[in-house]
């Protein structure tokens, strides 16, 4: 390492970024830029909790957890401390559900639990997972999510288009009828990405 020259050791890296940008088949480039997002895309997440009277194919998302002591104590209306819910949701570009829940070009993938002992404050960690013709990859997301109008979590990686890619999105709840379903706009801004 030592004896390689500052040009061979620019070259190598010339080299290594070109190589990422054309791994998709066709040149990208890499950009940074913290004032301006380099990527921005509205999405809905629908999330359609098994509730036991809902026929399970209606239903993508469903709690995993029994109440502990601790919250059948403490928490109310249903909020139990500890509560974790597995889900593989559909997302779609406008509000409505789409005709086919679990078959959608876009979907997030992963969990939320709740982690006050009595209110509807979550923790999210999941993927989303894009097969269409407009994206392949995942944007890999998670974050505290408080029980107030807006929220950001971070966006702390990608693969596939979105190969390196960071940011934020900002949440919405934009529908929520109880423990059956709700509906978050998910303003997705990549301040890292290739374009
Ligand atoms: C489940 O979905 C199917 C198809 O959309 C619908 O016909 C049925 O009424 C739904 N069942 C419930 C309990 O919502
Ligand atoms: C991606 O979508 C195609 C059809 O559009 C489907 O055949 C394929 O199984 C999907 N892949 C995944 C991982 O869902
Ligand atoms: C998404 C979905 O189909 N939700 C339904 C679950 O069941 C209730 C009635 O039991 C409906 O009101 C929801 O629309």
């Amino acid at each position: 390492m030592a004896t390689w020259s500052k040009t061979s050791l620019i070259v190598a890296a010339i080299f290594l970024l070109s190589s990422a940008g054309v791994a998709h088949g066709r040149s990208r480039r890499f950009v940074t830029s913290y004032d301006e997002p380099c990527k921005k895309m509205r999405l809905y997440f629908h999330d359609i909790i098994y509730d036991y009277s809902n026929s399970t194919s209606n239903s993508t998302s469903a709690a995993v957890t029994k109440p502990t002591a601790l919250s059948t104590a403490v928490s109310k209306n249903g909020y139990f401390f500890g509560r974790m819910v597995v889900f593989n949701d559909p997302m779609t570009e406008g509000k409505a559900l789409p005709p086919s829940l679990e078959e959608t070009a876009v979907r997030a993938q992963g969990l939320y639990f709740y982690d006050k002992k009595d209110g509807p404050n979550a923790w999210l960690a999941f993927s989303i997972v894009f097969n269409s013709t407009a994206h392949q990859g995942t944007l890999n997301l998670m974050g505290a999510d408080p029980n107030i109008e807006t929220r950001d979590i971070s966006i702390v990686g990608g693969t596939g288009d979105f190969f390196m890619s960071r940011g934020v999105a900002t949440l919405r709840t934009d529908a929520f009828e109880g423990f059956k379903y709700f509906r978050l706009q998910m303003d997705i801004k990549l301040y890292e990405c290739y374009v």
